[in-house]
C-alpha cells in the first residue's frame, strides 16, 4: 500500500529577507525609517513523502462459499475426464507473493482424484462404477507461498450420476412352481423377484 504525504518545512525571520523586498521598499517611501518596519515574517518548502507500507503475510486463504459439491458421470470418456469435474478459487486478501496459492488434496482416495496445484482444477483420473461408489468426500487445501505458510481447507462432495449399465438380475437362477392341475388361467402361481442395481429409472424393471 502506498500513501502521500506534503511536508511543509517553516522558516520565521525578520523582514531584512529578501523574499519581501517589494512589500519593504513601498513602505519606505511612506515612512522613509526601515526599522521601524522590522517584523516576524516566514518563508516555507514543501515535499512529497510517498510512504510504502509493506505487506507480511497476515491473511490465510479463504474458500468463499465452502463447502463445495459437483456431479460426475459414471463411466466417463477419457475425453469427459479430461475436463476438470470443479475449480477450486480460493481467495488472499495479501499482496503479491504472499496472495498466491498453491492447491493440494489432503487425500487423493488411492490417485482417484487430484488437483492442478495452481489453477485449483479437480481432475477424476479414471471412470468412475457408481454401483461400487456413488459419492466421494474430498478435502481441498488451499495454501499461500508466505512463511510461515498459511493455509485453508474446505470439504468437496462429488456425486457420481449413474448410466443405465447394469441389467436386471433375479434373485435365484432356477424357480421351481408347483401348478394346481385345476388352475384357471390368470391364477397366480408363484412370484419371482429380479433387481437392478442402478438408480432411479435406470432400476425400474418391467
Ligand atoms: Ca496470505
Ligand atoms: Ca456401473
Ligand atoms: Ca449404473
Amino acid at each position: 500500500m502506498h500513501c502521500r504525504l506534503v511536508v511543509r518545512a517553516e522558516d520565521a525571520r525578520s523582514s531584512g529577507n529578501n523574499l519581501l523586498s517589494s512589500a519593504d521598499d513601498h513602505h519606505r517611501s511612506d515612512s522613509g525609517d526601515d526599522a521601524s518596519h522590522a517584523s516576524s515574517v516566514s518563508s516555507f518548502a514543501t515535499a512529497t513523502v510517498v510512504v510504502t507500507v509493506q505487506d507480511v503475510n497476515d491473511n490465510p486463504p479463504r474458500f468463499p462459499d465452502a463447502p463445495y459439491s459437483c456431479r460426475v458421470r459414471e463411466n466417463a470418456s477419457p475425453e469427459v475426464l479430461s475436463a476438470p469435474v470443479f475449480v477450486a478459487g480460493a481467495v488472499d486478501r495479501d499482496d503479491p507473493p504472499f496472495e498466491r496459492i498453491e492447491y493440494s488434496l489432503r487425500d487423493t482416495l488411492g490417485g482417484l482424484f487430484s488437483v492442478n496445484a495452481s489453477t485449483g482444477e479437480v481432475f477424476a483420473s479414471r471412470s468412475l462404477d457408481r454401483e461400487t461408489s456413488g459419492s466421494f468426500r474430498l478435502s481441498l487445501i488451499a495454501r499461500d507461498v508466505g512463511r510461515p505458510r498459511m493455509t485453508a481447507e474446505a470439504a468437496l462432495d462429488v456425486t457420481v450420476d449413474d448410466e443405465n449399465d447394469s441389467a436386471p438380475e433375479f434373485e435365484e437362477g432356477l424357480y421351481r412352481l408347483e401348478v394346481p392341475e385345476d388352475a384357471a388361467a390368470g391364477d397366480l402361481v408363484g412370484k419371482v423377484v429380479a433387481r437392478d442395481a442402478d438408480k432411479g429409472p435406470n432400476a425400474v424393471i418391467r
